[in-house]
């Protein structure tokens, strides 16, 4: 636990860090891309994680098929992520609704290039068999859509390094932000959206930007 909650603090100062770095050159989401600001020497190989990646968090979740996820095994594709309780009746089902609208916004070829992430931060209720059920009620293509429980630890780890805020009331429902991320490849933060009613198309915009290949050619060729 320890362990685990130090890595998030230590994410979250690399983050702070970049967000600084950001500042003297923002880019239109205001989250500099990963390699920016990196030397060729300093770029990490294709083995290693960016540390600024919520992939470094070595929280343990399932999915919805009882299958344990290592976080690292989600790189390779963009994901749109949020965290949600099945149980929800106010903001949750919005908030997946709103995923919908961008899955179906996207053009065939992106959607298959493109992960759906839902993590719940319901442990005590959102069982595997709960998730699997869920998805099938709010038809989401489990080929594209992965949701997923974790221990209490894993969901204070994941909230703390998205953004998300997370109460638990007293009648043992949560009060809770409403906010999508887009990761990318390599499971860095590229995009946040926060509230629901939302233009979409920044978002759309930085999935559409994590689906072009590496920044680290593009750069390249800059410096
Ligand atoms: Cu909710």
């Amino acid at each position: 636990m320890m362990r685990s909650r130090t890595r998030a603090m230590l994410f979250l100062l690399g983050m702070l860090g970049t967000i600084l770095v950001a500042g003297t050159g923002a880019s239109p989401n205001g989250i500099a891309p990963a390699h920016e600001h990196e030397t060729l020497s300093s770029e990490p190989s294709h083995d290693q994680i960016p540390t600024d990646s919520i992939y470094n968090l070595d929280s343990s979740w399932t999915d919805q098929d009882g299958q344990r996820l290592a976080m690292p095994s989600l790189r390779g594709r963009p994901r749109v992520v949020a965290m949600i309780y099945t149980s929800c009746k106010y903001a949750c089902p919005l908030i997946v609704d709103e995923m919908k609208r961008v899955e179906r916004e996207l053009s065939a070829e992106e959607r298959a290039r493109v992960g759906f992430a839902l993590f719940s931060f319901d442990p005590e209720r959102d069982s595997a068999g709960v998730l699997k059920a869920y998805a099938a009620k709010r038809g989401l293509d489990e080929s594209r859509w992965r949701l997923y429980t974790g221990t209490a630890d894993a969901v204070l780890d994941l909230a703390a390094v998205l953004g998300m805020q997370i109460r638990k009331e007293p009648d043992g429902e949560f009060s809770h932000s409403t906010l999508i991320t887009v990761l990318d490849r390599e499971g860095v933060i590229r995009y946040r959206m926060r509230g629901l009613d939302q233009d979409r198309a920044p978002l759309l915009a930085a999935l559409r930007a994590a689906l072009e290949p590496s920044p680290t050619t593009f750069h390249r060729g800059q410096d």
